[in-house]
């Protein structure tokens, strides 16, 4: 699956960050709480140095709990905090802000309230995050990466403001789990990868992990077990025919992709805590 980032791309990310960071004294990167490995930005721990970071994982509802959980233990050790926030319905963002006012303020700006800023890689919910810490819709979401512009601070209760364009980190990417992972999730741009290729893959990963889900969903027989098998019977099942009767694949594909990243087939977390635990540590 080829998902690069540009060099000009990520750095002007960088610079923008570099901008952003002077600032603020603390830093919430946004995760997905169904791959919170891959959604780290490896290199963001250099840019800001000693500026405390906050883990939040988004999507929560669309995550295996106990994974979430574990998650979050494991994230509050190499994090300053970790919370899970579902930044569509607001769920947890009480517990956010408990956390953020233990954030110490640093020495030479004692006297102004605590400044912040959200970053994260795209399609993470970064502006659904600043719009539940804001409490109202100012800033503008959509479903598709890359959609935020524009800058201002906006006040936040507990002597806090927030910087109100969230940071763009670029994913790094460095194995194929990790690019399947990002894409699964959306936060690669559907236009640059191979949409049956990230079926395939999705369709290997419940065979391995949440079988039924799919036969369920489907309503396919469970004999059938080779991937491109069960992409056809999901075209047919779902009416994505060609004239003549040929099933379009990539229409499938396209429908079992929705799927999974709406949770409708059930409430998966494609990285496990204790298979990253150990090798993670120190971020
Ligand atoms: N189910 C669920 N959906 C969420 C959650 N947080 C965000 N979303 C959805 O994820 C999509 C992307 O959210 P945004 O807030 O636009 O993400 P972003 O990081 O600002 O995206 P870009 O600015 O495009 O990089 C939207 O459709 C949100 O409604 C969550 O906790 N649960
Ligand atoms: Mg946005």
């Amino acid at each position: 699956m080829e998902v690069q980032w540009y060099p000009g791309q990520m750095a002007k990310a960088k610079r923008l960050l570099r901008e952003n960071l002077k600032l603020v004294d603390a830093v919430i990167e946004v995760l997905d709480a169904r791959i919170p490995a891959s959604s780290q930005n490896p290199d963001i721990r250099q840019i800001l140095q000693n500026r405390p970071v906050v883990a939040v994982l988004t999507r929560p509802d669309l995550a295996d709990p106990e994974e979430t959980e574990k998650w979050l233990q494991l994230l509050g050790r190499q994090y300053f905090i970790a919370a899970a926030v579902n930044a569509r319905m607001g769920t947890g963002i009480k517990r956010l802000f408990a956390g953020l006012k233990s954030i110490p303020k640093r020495r030479k700006h004692k006297r102004r309230p605590l400044r912040l800023m959200v970053a994260g890689i795209p399609n993470v919910g970064k502006s659904s995050l600043i719009n539940r810490l804001i409490g109202r819709n100012a800033a503008i979401t959509g479903d598709k990466p890359g959609v935020t512009t524009g800058k201002q601070w906006i006040r936040l209760p507990g002597d806090l403001e927030l910087l109100d364009t969230p940071g763009l980190l670029w994913p790094k990417i460095a194995n194929k789990e990790q690019a399947f992972c990002l894409a699964a999730v959306g936060s690669i741009k559907d236009e640059i990868i191979n949409l049956l290729e990230l079926g395939h893959e999705l369709i290997k990963y419940f065979e391995r992990h949440a079988q039924q889900n799919i036969y369920q969903r489907y309503k396919i027989e469970t004999e059938i077990k080779d991937p491109n098998e069960i992409m056809i019977e999901i075209g047919k099942r779902r009416g994505c025919l060609r004239k003549g009767g040929e099933v379009d694949l990539e229409a499938a594909a396209r429908i079992l992709i929705k799927d999974f990243r709406e949770g409708r087939l059930g409430r998966i977390t494609l990285e496990k805590a204790a298979a990253v635990g150990e090798e993670n540590e120190g971020f």
